[in-house]
């Protein structure tokens, strides 16, 4: 056994071995949960990728197939990359997925299952006429990847978009098609941000201004918002959009300019990339998936022999109260993993203390706290530092001046190991507390994971963590006030968490 062995996850979906990356066709067909993503089954770092694939019937335990696609073919000899699946109207399922050619340029390929009636769809079958997509004129052979779900067009066709650039400009073109065998390159694009550069995965979703409830891709109409999504290449973060499409010009224009795709919201303020979601039809829910990857050495991650996990997926809604945000949240399948719930109940947690919460172990946790700032110290806020910014001001063990009109969301991680060669960064943003609401957080801890919600899901960081002695069951769990004045009243539900069988 790897001395490494407790990084490994309890309820994050990872392989047995090796490197994973991006989330690839995820859907949901026949009964089961399909999740595809991009594997190097030759070592735990990144290389020549092919599909890895695994099904579920709740998102949460997991069983390995084989391997779904492999570098077989001159047009994904280099890699079988990013893609997308489309469930069609007569139920069939097809692929639409990235392929490094010999020479490594990248063109779109056509992948189907090679038995629809197998619920595992185990065997796949690339067509034959392959690629069915090259890059356009003006677009360089690098800087085309990572087709979308389809989506229908008022006419009826299947339209798709595909990240690329030109120059620094980060764009996504516009394709329809009847087929899936040969397209036509919309003249205007879906969107573009000057500056953001490489746009990868983007995806492109509708989402119910009124309703809880996740929509199929091809919805449109009044009661719809539209969502843009890319990663951006050169910052490494997931960034969306809201705003509304033109399915006749297939255009789409962001509600606010000042909130771009590339410029504004991020899914998540800490690691979090290559995300991609589907509608899953049986609980009628949008679905988001990431890739986590490693902060640690790529030396470690030969020594651990695995490297990357996927996020808990969340479920996405638009955000009523603000409309200008959407809201994240684990899917509630992940709640059957709760057991052992201990409650702290209104906690004063006085200015410069630490309270610990003596835990049996503190490893595997759903956590849900509530905070409470004493209301005097809120009177007197106007007076105090409104720009207070944990990530900018030292983290989370500096005592700031009390109070802050603002309130910053933080994953603090500079006192988070002994070890000198892990990632140590304080990631943070502002989170809308709104009139009548409590600071509200929910954070899963799953040994080297940490993903943290605040608001009910209204702002995200993820991290990872590689503590060389609070591991296991020397992991424990503290509250903490580094306030100079200002008490703070805190309500907690800790569950223990079970692992997942995977
Ligand atoms: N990963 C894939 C690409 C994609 C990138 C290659 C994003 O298709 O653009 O492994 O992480």
């Amino acid at each position: 056994n790897n001395m490494l062995d407790w990084q490994r996850t309890a309820f994050h979906f990872q392989p047995k071995k090796n490197w994973m990356n991006d989330p690839n066709g995820p859907v949901f067909y026949n009964g089961w949960y399909h999740l595809f993503y991009q594997y190097h089954p030759d070592a735990p770092v990144w290389g020549k990728i092919v599909w890895g694939h695994a099904v579920s019937k709740d998102l949460i335990n997991w069983r390995h197939l084989p391997i779904a696609m492999e570098t077989d073919q001159w047009y994904d000899e280099q890699g079988v990359w990013t893609g997308s699946a489309t469930i069609l109207s007569d139920g069939q399922l097809v692929v639409l997925y990235t392929g490094s050619t010999n020479e490594s340029v990248q063109v779109q390929n056509l992948a189907y299952p090679a038995d629809p009636s197998d619920p595992l769809l185990i065997n796949w079958v690339k067509y034959p006429g392959n690629p069915v997509l090259v890059p356009p004129p003006g677009i360089d052979n690098k800087d085309f990847r990572d087709p979308t779900t389809a989506w229908k067009t008022p006419e009826g066709k299947w339209r798709i978009t595909i990240g690329s650039k030109i120059n620094k400009t980060g764009i996504s073109l516009v394709y329809d098609t009847e087929d899936f065998r040969t397209f036509e390159l919309l003249d205007g694009l879906l969107h573009a941000v000057p500056g953001t550069g490489m746009w990868e995965c983007v995806d492109f979703y509708p989402i119910s201004k009124q309703g809880e409830n996740g929509l199929d891709t091809s919805v449109d109409g009044p009661g719809v918002k539209h969502i843009v999504k890319a990663s951006m290449d050169d910052d490494r973060n997931d960034y969306y959009a809201i705003g509304t499409y033109d399915a006749y010009k297939g255009k789409w224009t962001p509600d606010n300019p000042t909130l771009d795709v590339g410029i504004g919201l991020r899914y998540d303020y800490g690691i979090y990339y290559a995300s991609k979601t589907f509608f899953d039809q049986n609980k009628q829910r949008r679905v988001l998936w990431s890739w986590i990857k490693e902060t640690d050495t790529e030396a470690s991650d030969i020594k651990k022999g695995w490297a990357s996990v996927m996020g808990v997926p969340r479920t996405i809604v638009l955000d009523k109260k603000t409309q200008s945000n959407i809201i994240q949240w684990p899917v509630e399948e992940i709640n059957r993993l709760r057991t052992n719930l201990t409650v702290f109940k209104d906690v004063v947690v006085e200015a410069g203390s630490l309270v610990p919460l003596n835990l049996p172990s503190a490893s595997q946790l759903d956590i849900v706290a509530e905070f409470e700032v004493d209301k005097k110290t809120v009177e007197r806020l106007n007076e105090v530092d409104a720009a207070y910014n944990c990530a900018k001001h030292g983290g989370a063990a500096q005592r700031g001046v009390d109070g802050n009109l603002k309130t910053f969301f933080c994953a603090d991680q500079s006192r988070s190991s002994n070890a000198n060669d892990v990632d140590k960064s304080i990631y943070g943003s502002i989170v809308p507390v709104l009139k009548g609401e409590k600071l509200s957080m929910r954070i899963l801890v799953d040994h080297s994971i940490v993903e943290s919600f605040a608001q009910e899901g209204r702002s995200c960081i993820t991290s990872r963590v590689y503590p060389t002695k609070a591991i296991n069951s020397n992991a424990q769990l503290f509250l903490f006030n580094n306030a100079t004045a200002s008490k703070v009243t805190v309500s907690v539900n800790v569950w223990q968490m079970n692992s997942a069988h995977v």
